[in-house]
């Protein structure tokens, strides 16, 4: 171990001692998020090896069908978080509502959380990378009370912190607050994530597109001549762009936050609001984006900024390099003056 080395832990203990009036209950729930990632980034290890990829039979609310690892993951990390002191109550992806920890600890803590525990799924069965993504609000709700809806259907702009952890040729968290984005790799041998990308920032500008390029026939007019801009042949701004698209929004932007380039899932003729749930997804991959410096829009509009309805909303989403971005919207936005 060299005198370099800085874990999570040292990390956000430091990133505390620069407010003095912080209690280090944001930190603590980080930890515990932390270690459920590392429970789950054992069992993803061993899917491959044991009987435990494939269908598990139930649906979700989204009426997409369970699999194993994802009902692992969740579980995983809700016990984790349940037996934490500081998170009052959570709301995953796979259930239908939120759970509100009713214990004398829980119901006095100030903070509340959001996660997708196994976004990208479909891709276990082929290892390719997956993650969790996972957001933190502080409650609004009265301490000492268990926490309402109202907690968990603010909208992205009240973020206090989000992240994801990505399960792939090496497990990675990353992890983003108003003081910037961090990313850590997990050192197997010692158990512990480690800061190995400091301070990450996104490029302005980029060359790589990444959509689900399979349903053109059923995109609107922007998106396609958004994809006609990508594809054309401009020496001077390096296009054609390369497309590179891998189906698990963690993976694909991983790549967009370290490479450049643009990330959209957009509305088309039949879903008005695109794929991709504004709680558990975009929120959390917006502020993370924007903290990096990067952009994220549903077209119209800030993400951070659509006030949820409902837990399971969607919203279209155009994200990553602030330019890429803005070329992106400005075909919406020539599309509705039109
Ligand atoms: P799964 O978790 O069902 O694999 O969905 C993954 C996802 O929510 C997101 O991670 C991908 O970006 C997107 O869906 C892929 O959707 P398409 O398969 O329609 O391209």
């Amino acid at each position: 171990m060299t005198n370099k080395l800085v874990t999570l832990d040292d990390f956000t203990i430091n990133q505390t001692r620069q407010f003095p009036k912080a209690t280090g209950q944001l930190s603590s729930i980080l930890r515990d998020i932390s270690l459920a990632c590392k429970i789950i980034n054992k069992q993803v290890n061993k899917a491959g090896l044991v009987d435990i990829i494939g269908q598990f039979g139930a649906t979700n609310i989204q009426g997409e069908e369970q699999m194993k690892l994802d009902v692992y993951a969740d579980e995983a990390l809700i016990n984790v978080l349940k037996r934490s002191e500081h998170c009052a109550g959570i709301a995953s992806e796979e259930n239908d509502d939120f759970v509100a920890f009713e214990d004398e600890f829980s119901i006095n803590s100030k903070y509340v959380v959001l996660f997708d525990p196994l976004d990208g799924s479909s891709n276990i069965d082929v290892n390719a990378p997956i993650g969790t993504i996972f957001s933190i609000y502080k409650r609004v709700s009265e301490l000492g009370q268990p926490v309402t809806a109202e907690d968990f259907l603010q909208d992205g702009t009240k973020l206090m912190a989000a992240g994801y952890v990505i399960y792939g040729s090496s497990t990675m968290l990353v992890y983003a607050t108003r003081l910037g984005v961090n990313g850590f790799t997990l050192e197997p041998s010692i158990g512990e994530f480690c800061l190995s990308h400091p301070d990450m920032q996104m490029k302005e500008d980029g060359n790589i597109y990444s959509l689900n390029q399979g349903n053109t026939i059923k995109f609107e007019e922007a998106t396609c001549q958004f994809l006609q801009y990508c594809m054309e042949e401009h020496k001077e701004e390096k296009r054609p762009y390369s497309h590179r698209y891998i189906g698990s929004m963690v993976a694909d932007l991983h790549r967009t936050l370290i490479k450049g380039g643009i990330f959209l899932y957009p509305a088309d003729k039949k879903n008005k609001n695109g794929k991709l749930r504004l709680q558990y997804e975009c929120n959390p991959m917006s502020f993370i984006v924007e903290a990096a410096g990067g952009m994220s829009s549903t077209g119209t509009q800030r993400v951070l900024e659509v006030q949820p309805t409902e837990l399971h909303q969607r919203v279209p989403i155009y994200i990553g390099s602030k330019n890429m971005v803005k070329k992106a919207v400005s075909f919406i936005e020539q599309t509705q003056q039109a």
